[in-house]
């Protein structure tokens, strides 16, 4: 039992309402970034007909005519932070305010021991079980328990609360991670957890739905016990008797919370360039962090390889591209130029003949779909050690043959010292093959730390720069400078 002034100390009611509005962007953009592929797996190779649950009434066949970018549906601004087709935006409101939902909750849990206030949430017996039940029984037959079983929460709502606290957070966290390129790829247990990728988003989402009921049970009983008591805790943190102040000053604490959604959305919808701009800077030092550290490490078995493999981006459209492809690809070079001692131009049979690395992984599209191949080609460190990058070359520009949806060459840029990486290559076979024409063919980017866009197909050139600022938008990339993707994409 606790006998403080106050039983709600500040920084209990305080991070309470941070909370709210955390988890409430995070939903809202988690439900945005379903949006990019609204359909749902327990396996990797997310071929449509084989998920458990979907929120497209589209039919696809494997292998027809459609590319995945397809695939994204209109999510309204009701659910969807910011709302519309907005993967890029979705993703910077959710990755901006995961990083303050866990330094507040943090700052709760430890409040919580630090002041010696656990037990408020965790049970120290376990006749907690038994009086929850009791509890359960009592509430479902819309009886309510005296205020004496309150110390200060009736011991089922105790548990609920510990349950969300030490169960249900860490669970979305940990099922957020392993959704990660970057984390699955370097540590392969963290994804394994959830039963693959697939199963951490299905994991995620249910999750996500799980908080969705307590939040509207939470808000039942809230009203439906005590109401005026508990609204006395949650705003002056004891029982004052003014009920009345209590109850207006949390419907404006909620009102300004469904504002500061919608005007927020609005604005994010109107500029996503600006989104970008403003929320970016608050995870970028992490991408990039992630990006240069984590060492991929996928090793997948045969018979783990999907049966189909998605596909986005159509093959070039160009005469000059025909004309290499109809030539078996002879008459092709892969120009590697820029900041180097020595500019190459390497045929498709000299490439071949050149050291080959191997590998079967999981592709992430940053859609959301996952699929599983073995690739073959040259690490990419072989093409640095034969050009030898002057000591101004931070980055690699790929360029492609084919265009992007500003009708200029799809590229992208990596940080020149990826090239050390193990599993970044340059592919010229898939599944044993050579590279498939909607795959990339003669020649294709594997970065298996990074989603899939990165990774450049039907390639022309490699350019050593100094920035990637001063190229085309600056973004570092097609789809950062069409899309507004951050240039470091390990999540
Ligand atoms: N030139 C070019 N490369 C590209 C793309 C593209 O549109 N054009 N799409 C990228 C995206 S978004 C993904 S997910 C992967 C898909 O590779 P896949 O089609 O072999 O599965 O290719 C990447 N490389
Ligand atoms: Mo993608």
């Amino acid at each position: 039992m606790h006998h403080l002034a106050s039983e709600f100390p500040l920084w209990i009611r305080a991070t309470h309402w941070i909370n709210v509005l955390f988890i409430g962007f995070l939903i809202r953009a988690g439900i945005q970034i379903l949006g990019a592929y609204p359909r749902l797996y327990w396996n990797d190779h997310s071929i449509p007909g084989t998920e458990w649950l979907k929120f497209t009434r589209r039919k696809l066949q494997p292998g027809g005519d459609w590319t995945s970018i397809e695939q994204e549906i209109y999510v309204t601004p009701w659910l969807a932070q910011p709302g519309a087709e907005n993967l890029s935006a979705g993703r910077h409101w959710h990755f901006f305010s995961v990083v303050f939902w866990i330094a507040n909750g943090l700052a709760y849990v430890i409040g919580l021991f630090v002041t010696g206030e656990w037990d408020r949430l965790v049970p120290t017996s376990w006749s907690i079980f038994p009086h929850a039940w009791h509890d359960l029984i009592t509430y479902a037959t819309f009886q309510t328990p005296p205020l004496s079983e309150f110390h200060p929460f009736d011991p089922l709502q105790q548990l609920t609360y510990f349950a969300v606290v030490f169960l249900l957070a860490p669970l979305l966290i940990l099922s957020g991670l392993a959704q990660s390129p970057a984390m699955e790829a370097s540590q392969p247990w963290l994804p394994a957890l959830f039963g693959g990728r697939q199963g951490a988003r299905s994991i995620h989402f249910l999750g996500m739905c799980a908080f969705v009921v307590f939040i509207l049970m939470h808000g039942a009983m809230v009203a439906h016990t005590y109401l005026g008591r508990n609204l006395d805790d949650m705003i002056f943190g004891t029982p004052n008797g003014n009920h009345t102040l209590a109850l207006g000053i949390a419907i404006l604490i909620n009102a300004a919370i469904v504002f500061i959604y919608w005007a927020s959305s609005r604005w994010s919808r109107a500029h996503v360039r600006e989104t970008k701009a403003v929320l970016g800077p608050v995870i970028r030092p992490l991408l990039r962090w992630l990006t240069l550290h984590a060492n991929p490490r996928m090793h997948f078995r045969h018979d783990q390889i999907s049966p189909y493999h998605a596909i986005n981006g159509y093959p070039p459209t160009s005469d000059e591209y025909a004309r290499l492809r109809d030539g078996g690809f002879r008459d092709w070079r892969l120009e590697v130029c820029g900041l180097v001692e020595h500019p190459r131009s390497f045929t498709l049979d000299q490439i071949r003949g050149m050291d080959k690395s191997e590998q079967i992984v999981r592709h992430n599209c940053i859609q959301g779909w996952t699929g599983i191949a073995e690739w073959g080609g040259i690490p990419l460190q072989t093409v640095v050690e034969m050009c030898q990058p002057l000591p101004g070359a931070r980055y690699m520009v790929f360029r492609s043959y084919q265009d992007d949806a500003s009708n200029q060459p799809y590229y992208e840029s990596l940080d020149v010292r990826l090239a050390q990486k193990p599993q970044f290559i340059l592919a010229y076979e898939m599944n044993g093959k050579p590279l498939p024409e909607r795959h990339g063919a003669p020649l294709r980017l594997r970065a298996e730390t990074q989603v899939g866009f990165k990774m450049v197909k039907w390639l022309r050139s490699i350019e050593f720069v100094e920035d990637f600022r001063t190229i085309r938008g600056g973004g570092g990339g097609s789809r950062e400078d069409i899309t507004y993707y951050e240039q470091a994409v390990p999540i």
